[in-house]
């Protein structure tokens, strides 16, 4: 459906003309130097290129005041020490006589945005647009913020499209206080943000950026900030406020539309930010979001100041829009014990109004401390004890009910650390050409499975080597039969496919009997043929669990198994109700081409009994999983030297 990109080069035209040190990093520069890097890298010839429009009288009027749209305006006849007299009025603001212009067009790219994904002209896009907006109050400039943009975009998708939910999600290092201004007693508009705080000491300086400020009146629970209080926060702990905050909130919520107050001030390098997420971060956040809302994501820029890295992470933002697929994340996935103190309290603050942070609570309370007797996993600890050094430990202050950190070993991740991973892998050097010429294959041999196939899957119709398939089929009785064989031989060709960069995904089916046992030899297939690391998800019961090596190198997880047991790290069951319709198939080969999942519907929250199983799936994991931490339990168990310092390119500090 297409990508927009939004932009119009008057808005390179404001500038600050005096000494201001706090507003200098606004800079014209910021939209060309993102400009370039797109052109370098062939991405805006792909998107849809909209011209962007001056905002209305009336536009700008849907969120802010009649007198300051007209104080505003009268900057352009104004004079430079005027100009000056009136910035200073406002916090961190300048103006310049072509600040009214390019805050309308600014304004407007969003609009305009909006209008070409609501009306289906595109999946979604990007606005290129200074000066950013979101901390722009009805009647206040503000952080280099003149009109508010992705605020007006929301009020006019309200009033114009009649939606009824938006989500808003502000990933822009500061706290966009306008827009929670705009909309805290709002329920259709969930405004996400997280923020350097530093328990208050960062500006704005505001007590209603803490987790506790969740909305007011019918917007209660609609409100959501996330301080962060350190700076330093990574891939790891971004990932983390999305997986454990934002997603459960939003899947709830359900969107119709997702608009993303873009800033990369986020980002590793930028000098506000202080952080250390990568510019491939982005590319996941973006990704994360494209489940929601039917895919319909607008993104607007907001902050970024290191040119560099805002140039980088507007491109892994674009790119992902386009569908190709996310860059792996440098760093070990480990979020730290600040991010998950205030993720937690976040959660905590956002419970009494939401469901799927409730039935997390109560199972987290019950079975972080009490795991029942009955518990299927009775091999766990001998196999993950195997090679492993306990880390030493020191008090934790945060343990539930006071109790000692259990003396676990920590998971082979600890012992991972140390190595850096081959840098010759072949998947590694495959994220190096971003996107297979074929995006998805579909090797099919029974002729009765009903499939519309989308246009631009292609049908395979190779199969691998009829001696070559049999030597891998051997060991295996249910490969005997020949309809078996036929289905693997067309298996392990689209794998191979893959492996060597000229597939991305690709759909095989197999006789439900030969399941267990072609999924065992695709993953040896995958690991003998250079893949480093397999994650292998199975729906549904299986006969038997592979014969899997418990190496780390192939993660198996089954949904919808017979009970909740983790085998090991790398050998999880999980009993959820999977529902395989007849269209499942067809579903499946329209997302890995790059459409947006069908929506879940609001009442989306898992059953309790699910939850139970999942939680106590999490409190089995989690000391090894460090994804899987919420709590915090298990800060004892953090890897000494796991915080990847990362320096040179973008001269970041470790914390
Ligand atoms: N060193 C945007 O990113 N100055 N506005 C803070 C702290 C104001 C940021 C000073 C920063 C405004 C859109
Ligand atoms: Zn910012």
């Amino acid at each position: 459906m297409g990508t927009a990109l939004v932009y119009h080069e008057d808005m390179t035209a404001t500038r600050l003309l005096w000494d201001d040190p706090e507003c200098e990093i606004e800079r014209p520069e910021r939209l060309t130097a993102a400009l370039d890097r797109l052109r370098q890298r062939g991405l805006e010839q792909r998107c849809l290129r909209l011209s962007a429009r001056e905002a209305s009288k009336e536009e700008l009027g849907l969120v802010h005041s009649p007198e300051y749209v007209s104080l505003v305006r009268k900057t352009q006849v104004l004079g430079e020490e005027e100009l000056q007299a009136l910035s200073g009025q406002f916090d961190a603001i300048y103006f310049h006589p072509s600040t009214f212009h390019c805050a309308r067009l600014a304004a407007g790219a969003g609009l305009q945005l909006v209008d070409a994904v609501l009306t289906g002209a595109v999946q979604n896009g990007l606005a290129l647009v200074r000066p950013p907006g979101h901390h722009s109050q009805r009647a206040a400039a503000n952080g280099f913020c003149v009109f508010n943009n992705v605020a007006i975009a929301a009020a006019h998708a309200k009033q114009k499209h009649g939606l009824h939910r938006i989500l808003i999600v502000d990933w822009d290092v500061h706290h966009g206080q306008g827009i929670q201004y705009l909309f805290e007693d709002d329920p259709s508009v969930l405004y996400f943000s997280w923020h350097r705080y530093e328990h208050g000491r960062f500006w704005p300086f505001l007590r209603e950026s803490d987790a506790d400020a969740v909305g007011r009146g019918q917007g209660l629970g609609f409100t959501v900030n996330l301080p962060w209080n350190q700076v330093g926060m990574g891939n790891a702990d971004y990932v983390a406020a999305f997986l454990h905050l934002l997603l459960p909130l939003a899947f709830e919520f359900d969107p119709e539309l997702v608009l993303v107050s873009a800033g990369f001030d986020s980002a590793i390098g930028d000098p506000e930010g202080q952080m250390q997420a990568t510019p491939e971060c982005f590319a996941h956040l973006t990704h994360l979001l494209q489940v929601l809302a039917g895919g319909r994501v607008c993104a607007m820029l907001e902050g970024g100041y290191h040119l560099e890295s805002l140039a980088e992470s507007v491109c892994m933002t674009v790119q992902t829009l386009l569908g190709d697929p996310a860059p792996p994340l440098s760093g070990l996935m480990v979020p730290c014990q600040s991010a998950l103190e205030s993720i937690q309290s976040a959660r905590a603050a956002q419970a009494p109004y939401w469901k799927s942070l409730q039935l997390q609570g109560q199972c987290g309370q019950v079975l972080g401390c009490r795991i029942p007797p009955q518990a299927p996993c009775s091999g766990y600890d001998s196999e993950l004890s195997l090679d492993v050094t306990p880390v030493p430990t020191s008090p934790s202050t945060h343990s539930p009910e006071g109790r000692p950190p259990p003396l676990l070993p920590g998971g082979p991740m600890c012992k991972a650390a140390a190595p850096a991973p081959a840098p010759s892998s072949l998947l590694d050097q495959l994220c190096l050409c971003p996107a297979p010429s074929v995006r998805t294959t579909v090797a099919l041999t029974a002729p009765d499975i009903t499939l519309v196939l989308p246009p631009d899957v292609i049908q395979q119709e190779g199969s691998a080597l009829r001696e070559e398939t049999e030597a891998w089929a051997r060991p295996h009785e249910s490969l005997a039969r020949e309809e078996a064989l036929t289905a693997l031989g067309k298996l392990l060709y689209l794998l191979d496919g893959m492996l060597d960069g000229q597939v991305n995904s690709g759909i095989a089916a197999t006789p439900a009997s030969a399941a267990a046992a072609t999924l065992d030899v695709a993953i040896q297939r995958g690991l003998s043929h250079g893949a480093q690391r397999l994650l292998c998800v199975a729906l549904g019961q299986l006969d038997r669990p592979p014969d899997l090596a418990h190496d780390g190198r192939t993660l198996w997880l089954n949904i919808g198994g017979k009970e909740a047991a983790a085998l090991s790290m790398f050998h999880v069951a999980t009993p959820l109700p999977v529902d395989s319709t007849p269209q499942l198939a067809g579903i499946l080969a329209r997302v890995l081409r790059g459409e947006a999942p069908p929506s879940l519907g609001p009442s989306s929250v898992a059953s309790p009994e699910d939850v139970q199983a999942l939680m106590y799936l999490r409190g089995q994991l989690e000391p090894q999983w460090k994804m899987l931490q919420v709590r915090l339990i298990a800060e004892a168990w953090l890897c000494p030297g796991a915080r990847l310092c990362h320096r040179g390119r973008w001269g970041g500090q470790g914390k």
